[in-house]
């Protein structure tokens, strides 16, 4: 939930994680580009993936421990947007149905508090109202584990007000959907006829079929020709903006991964089906895992009382120096009621629900 709100009264929450994702955000960034383009076969906005084999995860120096061992997977091929579901999408979806997104409504402090550590004190009334987090450049350099520095509980933003209530998607319409939360991503799937990817799925998309460490290849972000959109610069005061964009960025402005994805690195995480479990590529080591769907439930030793989904791909708040949350094996996570400005989607489908349509 609205996580963040709390964090304001006990820094025993380590990473970001109030329902509209307030807390998550710790080790989200970092950046992206893409290469080799090949021929792929498109459908309705969507790229077919083929079925594949990979080790999924790393041991690379910048690997985190939850991306440990690696380990070989099998994924059957599947349909995948091509881009990040984009304003004038969800804005589709909202028109149809009606739909309020968590992060139009006010937090229940009854539910939050189920997901905080037990002696967390009620927040006072003026921050349990409909709000979520902002990026605020801070004005100089600060101690990066101090997330809370650069996010806002801002009232009234949401995916129709990125920055706050004054703020509007007027030339916006291509840039992905932003603040939405697990919850968003699943209603729209249900209206859409699509679903979340599974982790593995995500992992397999993103690498283009080859080992490499990025969408795009091995070429450091911060070196060539822009490659994603992310922080480039001292994060979070100072935004070189080699790659142009301080916010979001239209969906496609780089260039596509080999299976002819875009955005698999950066501009805004993307939400997967799984629960996060610190622990769950280490229960899968000595075998082949054929299309995993990840645990039964979430576990995270640095967040025990939360609840988490998966989320990957980094965003443009990712950076080398903090988080390389575009990295292809790069793990995420956050609890399924929080979103965030950075915080987005795309959706697949199973072949054979394709060929049914
Ligand atoms: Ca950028
Ligand atoms: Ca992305």
């Amino acid at each position: 939930m609205k996580t963040f709100l709390i964090s304001s009264f006990s820094k025993l929450i380590s990473t970001i994680n109030l329902r509209k994702g307030f807390i998550v955000l710790v080790f989200l960034f970092k950046g992206c580009t893409s290469n080799k383009p090949h021929e792929v076969e498109l459908k309705e906005g969507m790229v077919l993936i083929p079925a594949g084999d990979f080790y999924m995860g790393s041991d690379d120096s910048q690997a985190r421990p939850d991306e440990s061992p690696k380990h070989l997977v099998h994924v059957d091929a599947f349909w995948m947007d091509q881009t990040e579901v984009t304003n004038a999408q969800f804005n589709a979806f909202v028109e149809a149905t009606g739909y309020v997104t968590t992060a139009e409504r006010p937090p229940d402090w009854e539910e939050l508090k189920k997901e905080l550590p037990p002696d967390t004190p009620k927040p006072h009334d003026s921050l349990l109202q409909a709000a979520s987090l902002v990026f605020v450049p801070t004005e100089g350099p600060i101690n990066l584990n101090q997330y809370d520095q650069w996010w806002k509980w801002q009232p009234k933003a949401s995916w129709k007000h990125p920055l706050g209530p004054e703020s509007t998607l007027e030339g916006k319409e291509n840039h992905p959907a932003i603040h939405i939360s697990w919850y968003d991503a699943q209603a729209y799937a249900l209206w859409a006829g699509k679903r979340l990817p599974t982790e593995a799925e995500w992992e397999w998309a993103a690498s283009g079929g080859s080992a490499q460490k990025y969408p795009w290849g091995e070429e450091p972000v911060t070196e060539g020709k822009p490659k994603a959109n992310a922080w480039e610069g001292a994060f979070p005061y100072q935004n070189d903006l080699r790659d142009q964009f301080f916010f979001t960025a239209p969906v496609a402005a780089f260039e596509p991964n080999a299976f002819g994805l875009y955005d698999m690195a950066g501009n805004v995480w993307e939400w997967c089906s799984d629960w996060y479990d610190y622990n769950y590529y280490q229960l899968l080591s000595n075998q082949k895992v054929v299309n995993p769907k990840g645990p039964e439930r979430a576990y995270d030793p640095y967040q025990p009382y939360t609840q988490q989904k998966v989320m990957r791909g980094g965003s443009f708040l990712c950076n080398e120096a903090y988080c390389s949350g575009y990295r292809v094996a790069a793990r995420m996570k956050s609890s399924p009621d929080t979103g965030l400005q950075h915080t987005g989607f795309r959706l697949v489908k199973s072949v054979k629900e394709v060929e049914s349509d």
